[in-house]
């Protein structure tokens, strides 16, 4: 096939690049990731890969294996082998849960984070504000989504308070994701060359909303058949689909928690911050100071409980989190001079 045939195949599932590797080596995107190893697609089919041995070493960060939605090279062979993973245009990651500091990476090369929630029970902006600080740093744009549209009776009050709540700009659509001309909305972060990673608590809708995107093909095709180590078929979820609207989109599982990296900038929150200048004492602890400008915010309603309340517990997580990831990148660099991770800001700068 010609490179520029194989380029136009490639800019299909969202490749950006410009040179194709050499000889021996051919581009695909990450659909799927599980035990037996990878499914990859190469703008017009999905194949089984294994990684190289450089990936399976102890001791390698995690973020730097291939995870769903990266371009890699791959050398042929039975199975092919993936030997590279080319430069990240945008990563969404996240702190694994547990004692030992670990980034997650839950997409890789997309363009938009659709960050889904119920209008339903499930509705909890402190949750949605959690998502997009994971958002902030990573190059994609954010784009809440509310789902259940259509069983809410209180949707108007919820889609106004959280429009109040978020940065003014912050798209918000409220749709019904069982109903294809209501999620159509989302079609203008689903063209051609464009990917998405759809992300919300479990039961959210994910599968609903990518259902009714996927249109008459079901995600029954996104379930693919492949040989695991043994050689016996085993069915997986493919994470990456490829749309009738020309996108790319990420189905990522229910995540039950969504740890803050210590990389977060929590622009979303520059206005407490801005706030929390005009208080009359630099080292107010904004409790019951005299002249304290959040408990004043608080008191006349222009800052609500709920929200103070969600960026203390942000803000101290991201602290905790930047502090083990300073300590782990010390122990990486040995005894080497320190360099603050990028986006880390000095813990509580002004006092
Ligand atoms: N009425 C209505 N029901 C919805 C809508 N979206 C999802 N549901 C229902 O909500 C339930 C959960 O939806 P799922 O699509 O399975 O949720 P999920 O986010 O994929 O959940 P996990 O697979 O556990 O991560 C199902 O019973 C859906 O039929 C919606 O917009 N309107
Ligand atoms: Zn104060």
């Amino acid at each position: 096939m010609s490179d520029a045939k194989t380029i136009e195949r490639l800019r299909r599932i969202g490749w950006r690049g410009h040179d194709l590797p050499g000889e021996g080596r051919q581009v695909a995107r990450v659909a799927a990731q599980h035990r037996a190893g990878y499914e990859l697609h190469d703008g017009e089919q999905v194949f089984s890969a294994q990684p190289a041995g450089y990936f399976l070493k102890r001791g390698l960060d995690p973020a730097e294996r291939p995870a769903v939605g990266d371009f890699v090279e791959v050398e042929a062979g039975k199975p092919p082998h993936i030997v590279a993973v080319q430069p990240r245009r945008t990563v969404l990651s996240r702190a694994a849960a547990g004692e030992r500091y670990e980034r997650q990476v839950i997409a890789a090369n997309v363009d938009y984070v659709l960050v889904l929630t119920g209008l339903d029970g499930d509705f909890n902006p402190a949750r949605i504000e959690r998502y997009l600080s994971l958002v902030e740093g990573s190059g994609a744009q954010p784009v809440v989504v509310l789902s259940k549209l259509d069983v809410s009776d209180e949707f108007t009050r919820r889609v106004a308070e959280l429009k109040a709540r978020l940065p003014e700009g912050t798209p918000i659509h409220a749709l019904n994701g069982k109903d294809p001309a209501s999620a159509a909305v989302l079609h203008a972060y689903l063209k051609p060359g464009d990917s998405a990673v759809l992300v919300g608590s479990s039961g959210a809708g994910k599968s609903t909303l990518t259902n009714t995107l996927l249109g008459s093909q079901h995600m029954a095709t996104g379930d693919v058949r492949s040989h695991d180590s043994r050689g016996r078929h085993t069915t997986t979820h493919r994470a990456l689909l490829t749309l009738p609207s020309g996108g790319c989109l990420i189905d990522t599982p229910g995540m039950r928690e969504l740890k803050l990296t210590g990389e977060e900038n929590l622009d979303l929150f520059a206005d407490i911050e801005a706030l929390a200048e005009n208080c009359r004492f630099a080292d107010c602890g904004h409790g019951s100071e005299p002249g304290c400008a959040v408990q004043e915010a608080l008191r006349d309603g222009e800052l609500t409980p709920e929200r103070w309340r969600n960026f203390l517990k942000l803000r101290d997580e991201r602290e905790e989190q930047a502090a083990m990831l300073e300590s782990r990148l010390r122990r990486q660099r040995g005894a080497r001079p320190s360099v603050k991770p990028h986006g880390l800001r000095g813990p509580r700068e002004k006092e």
